[in-house]
């Protein structure tokens, strides 16, 4: 009876008042960015839920600015509350100058993240509903839940977690690959109040132990092993020397509950150790299949994650459960447009945020079915959105770009008439890859939602809404409801209209981090008192005269060369649209005259060798494209980039390589391929 809407959030309507100017920016002309040939979207051709456009968003947007505790709070109605929030709905200080930083998103109201997403679906009647879809190393190897069973599932583990002794507060690390475990423990540790840690199973002892030491967690799930392609990775051995390195620094942990991952490793094999090491199938399904929800505060943490910082121990990121329950879900159904028979793929891994916003949480509260796949090759891809159907995929642009790069041979050959909507998230997507995406993946029929936002956002803050208004290969458009995005100068000023600058949100939304655990201070400094009175996100970013954002990298990668500020990612997109060049990452140098000049390291199309003339021809292109200022100085030819397991280009390296620094490249366990940088060294010709 407390369920008011099951299946899909909505929006308020637009409010009634007439009002003088819309509030997204109008601007004056920018002659790089518009030369966008991508058709618009009109209504009739796609399938936004309603007829949705540019007018519609923005009464919308109006609204949500004005009237922020209205909006949201008609939004929030649509859960399930055991207490309503008190009268104020939020409450905010985003100025250092006026005291700590402080975010609230209704305060006072009880509520469970777990009972919204499992126990109201199947109260509607989705019980029977597939939840997820699990595919896992090999191609038969597969899977899937219905709400009903997946609530099951979560009880007996929350049912054991209790046993166990583990309370409302209590951390838990997770450390576990994509299997259904990884959810489901998630959604136990949120059902009890406990504040799960994921840590993405591609991390070193070293990162682990650093996390466990930070956080101190009742217990650590894990599994035995996971097969990569044809290799065995040990986990649980990795978790052991964890454990030791945690105990050397005074924090032990009592218990390890490891799933047997019969694929990859068996039991026997697996190194044990007595007392504290326990099997997942040997207990949890002996718990009963139901348990009583816990109910939180509002704004009691929900879960930690670690995010890198540039220097330092790792970030750990807190995201407390109303406003983020509530901010996920809704960014997920209006950013992909989703409707209850959709079949949604996110590639994300849920060691990572968008795992979390956009596969555990955001897609289950909104009654979606998932797809959580293990390591597609390049063909696997599109068989996987045959299979199932797959309507909307989202995806990272590394993604796009190594598949882009194998050739549309592995894309055309497979159906893929069920995908409607695209998506990309994690870095600025150039727009060659983003034509590729566009015209070969989606041909030409999708449109795509490119994403912007970051671990501490919690969800998605500048987005295109599917087929709403016209794309711009490369932008992300406009901001979500209820984002304020500003651009600043150097000494914190915002600038109007067309411009570049720092990126900076200027009002608390709920969906955003309350704190870096256990360090509100380092919290503080890292994100509020760079632009004192606003949320800075360490991105550059600039704006076009349509008022579009367009996102060109942290602004550590910002490269000022003779005076011009140049995004690296501007230099990549050049570089990567010369038909021979599959990936380009471009870092600054010291350059004696211009101040910093421009290196790029280039992957080159499969099977195309590195000659005088590509570089001279790609240096072409990059003066035809940008300007001969922005010229790469040097270019560097890179059969690889090394990358994180996450997929993003570490740049930090990069800037090692390029500036002669052998010495001081640090820490490259992280690296999906760590080789790549002895190659990379091989090949410079310093
Ligand atoms: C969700 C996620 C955050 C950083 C962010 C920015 C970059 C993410 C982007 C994008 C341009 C996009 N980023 N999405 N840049 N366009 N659509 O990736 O979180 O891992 O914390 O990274 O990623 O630089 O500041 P996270």
């Amino acid at each position: 009876a407390l369920v008011s809407s099951p299946e899909q959030v909505r929006f308020p309507s637009p409010s009634k008042k007439k009002k003088k100017n819309h509030l997204v920016p109008s601007l004056i002309g920018n002659a790089r960015f518009t030369s966008s040939k991508i058709p618009l979207f009109k209504e009739d051709s796609v399938s936004m839920s309603r007829p949705f456009g540019l007018k519609d968003y923005r009464k919308i947007y109006e609204r949500s600015i004005e009237d922020p505790a209205g909006f949201w709070s008609e939004i929030a109605s649509q859960f399930y509350w055991k207490e309503k929030w008190d009268l104020e709905v939020y409450s905010e200080n985003i100025d250092v100058r006026k005291g700590s930083i402080k975010f609230e998103w209704f305060k006072g109201a009880s509520t469970n993240i777990s009972y919204n997403t499992l126990d109201r679906n199947i109260e509607a009647g989705n019980g029977g509903k597939v939840a997820i879809y699990w595919e896992g190393n090999e191609p038969d190897d597969d899977g899937q839940l219905t709400y009903l069973e997946l609530l099951e599932r979560v009880c007996q583990l929350a049912n054991y977690l209790k046993h166990v002794g583990v309370r409302k507060g209590d951390a838990v690390i997770i450390y576990l690959p994509m299997l259904m475990e990884l959810p489901i423990a998630m959604l136990a540790c949120a059902r009890i109040g406990a504040v799960h840690s994921v840590v993405f199973a591609g991390f070193s002892s070293e990162s682990l132990s650093q996390r466990i030491i930070d956080c101190k967690p009742k217990l650590v799930i894990t599994c035995n092993a996971v097969k990569r392609g044809s290799k065995a990775i040990h986990l649980k051995d990795i978790v052991d020397s964890a454990l030791r390195e945690s105990a050397k620094n005074g924090v032990t942990v009592d218990l390890c509950l490891t799933v047997e991952n019969k694929s990859a490793m068996k039991r026997g094999d697996t190194k044990w150790k007595e007392g504290r090491d326990i099997w997942w199938q040997d207990v949890v399904p002996h718990f009963p299949t139901k348990c009583d929800v816990e109910w939180v505060d509002a704004e009691d943490p929900l879960f930690l994650l670690y995010t890198s910082g540039s220097t330092g121990k790792p970030k750990g990121v807190l995201h407390t459960t109303g406003g983020y329950m509530v901010y996920t879900a809704t960014t997920f159904k209006y950013a992909f447009d989703y409707k209850p028979s959709d079949i949604y793929w996110c590639t994300a891994d849920c060691g990572w945020i968008t795992g979390h916003s956009y596969i555990t949480y955001g897609p289950l509260l909104n009654g979606a079915t998932v797809v959580a796949p293990n390591y597609p090759d390049c063909g696997r891809c599109w068989d996987i959105v045959d299979k199932y159907k797959v309507t909307i995929f989202y995806t990272a642009p590394t993604l796009v770009r190594s598949l882009m790069r194998e050739g549309d041979e592995y894309v055309t050959r497979h159906d893929r008439k069920s995908i409607r909507v695209l998506a990309s998230v994690g870095e600025p997507i150039n727009p060659s890859a983003w034509r590729w995406f566009y015209n070969v993946v989606g041909n030409s029929r999708c449109p795509i939602s490119d994403t912007w936002w970051q671990t501490e956002t919690g969800g998605l803050m500048i987005t295109p809404l599917p087929g709403a208004w016209p794309q711009k290969p490369g932008s992300a458009t406009f901001p979500f409801f209820g984002v304020q995005p500003v651009i600043v100068d150097e000494k914190g000023n915002e600038i109007e209209g067309e411009c570049s600058g720092y990126l900076c949100i200027k009002k608390s939304w709920p969906g955003a981090f309350r704190t870096l655990y256990g360090d509100h201070e380092r919290y503080q400094t890292t994100y509020f008192k760079p632009f004192a009175g606003y949320y800075f996100t360490g991105d550059g970013c600039s704006r076009d005269k349509d008022g579009y954002f367009w996102l060109t990298g942290r602004v550590d990668d910002v490269i000022n060369v003779s005076g011009h500020r140049i995004g690296t990612v501007e230099v990549e997109s050049a570089l990567v649209s010369h038909p021979q060049c599959a990936e380009a990452a471009v870092v600054g140098i010291e350059h004696e005259i211009k101040g910093q000049g421009i290196y790029a390291f280039v992957t080159l199309v499969e099977g195309v060798p590195f000659s005088e003339e590509i570089r001279k021809s790609l240096i072409l292109s990059v003066r035809n494209q940008i300007g001969a200022f922005a010229a790469p100085d040097k270019i560097h030819w890179a059969p690889a980039l090394p990358k994180t397991r996450s997929g993003k280009i570490m740049r930090r390296i990069l800037r090692k390589i390029a500036s002669r620094q052998l010495d001081e490249l640090g820490d490259t366990s992280t690296l999906a391929d760590p080789s790549v940088v002895d190659q990379l060294i091989a090949l410079a010709d310093f």
